[in-house]
């Protein structure tokens, strides 16, 4: 496998109702704004952007009538924005380019990884967050579905629920998933993750192995021991994976995050390997801390995905 797509096409996903937080919806607006369609195409990439008017549509359409379902907040608004996420990056990514989703809360998340697996189905993912997003209907405290996506695209225990089973399949596997930045596990999530053996990289092992050998180990992972490193990848980034000093503006900030650079290494990295097929940024809150900080986090939002289409490669 060797990517050949030229063009990006962004998905701006201003969505929110994975989580309690008002403003992370004008996330993906507010990274538009800072000029990142512009920024993108002079990297010599073909830029397309569609914006949020599917998912406007969708959010109205629920208002005031999706009540919880057991614990989940939102459940068939977050089931119905994924899933129309999730046809439109499979056929961004059928179409042979590559799709650049904005968020938006990490619930996008199910539909952005379920979209790059029915295109490429051997896809491993890279999952860089503070948090595993792995509680199920069963395991969450919050209820809010952001904290989820990993276990539906797995089919674990609890998943298969309406309205979600109506469509999403487990594409994904446990050996193909890696997290990177890792520090705020759940009780529960954890047992998730140890059981079923997934690879896990916390901030314990950025500090141990420093993040050049842990993208090195990520990779393998995902490589087997094939010795080829061939394996389409799908980048999906929480900017607070990052440090709160580098993106403050986010949901729920964890401090002793990846720093700028480690972050950025991320990016660079996996554009290198030349098997890049989807990028997410997801979790930019402008809404949240002060004009200045919400100013860097959507700056750290645009050169992270820059540094996945290659801006740092000479
Ligand atoms: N694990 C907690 C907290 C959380 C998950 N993702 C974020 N926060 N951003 C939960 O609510 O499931
Ligand atoms: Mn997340
Ligand atoms: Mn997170």
């Amino acid at each position: 496998f060797l990517k050949t797509s030229a063009s990006v096409q962004i998905l701006g996903c201003d969505f929110s109702g994975g989580q309690g937080k008002a403003g992370v919806d004008q996330g993906p607006s507010q990274l538009i704004q800072a000029g990142l369609q512009k920024q993108i195409a002079q990297l010599g990439w073909n830029v397309g952007y569609e914006g949020n008017e599917r998912y406007e549509r969708i959010v109205q359409e629920f208002a005031g009538k999706d009540a919880d379902i057991g614990q989940m907040k939102n459940p068939r608004t977050v089931n119905a924005v994924a899933r129309s996420v999730a046809d439109r990056v499979e056929a961004i990514s059928k179409a042979g380019d590559l799709p650049l989703t904005l968020g938006g809360d990490h619930s996008l998340g199910l539909g952005t990884v379920t979209g790059t697996l029915r295109s490429h189905p051997s896809a491993g993912v890279i999952w860089v967050d503070a948090h595993a997003d792995i509680n199920t209907p069963l395991t969450t405290d919050s209820g809010n579905l952001h904290g989820c996506p990993v276990s539906f695209l797995m089919g674990l225990e609890g998943c298969d629920v309406a309205p979600f089973n109506e469509w999403v399949q487990p594409l994904l596997k446990p050996e193909g998933i890696v997290y990177i930045g890792l520090r705020d596990i759940d009780v529960e999530e954890r047992k998730i993750l140890k059981e079923n053996n997934i690879k896990c990289f916390s901030m314990h092992h950025v500090d141990k192995y420093g993040i050049g050998r842990v993208v090195d180990m990520a990779l393998d992972h995902l490589n087997g021991n094939s010795g080829r490193r061939d394996r389409p990848i799908h980048l999906s980034f929480d900017v607070d994976g990052l440090d709160p000093s580098v993106a403050p503006s986010t949901g729920t900030p964890v401090r002793g995050g990846l720093t700028f650079r480690e972050g950025h290494y991320i990016c660079e990295t996996l554009h290198e390997t030349g098997c890049l097929v989807a990028v997410d940024i997801m979790e930019v809150n402008p809404s949240l801390m002060e004009q200045r900080d919400a100013e860097a986090t959507v700056a750290v939002g645009c050169s992270l995905a820059r540094s996945a289409l290659g801006e740092t490669l000479l």
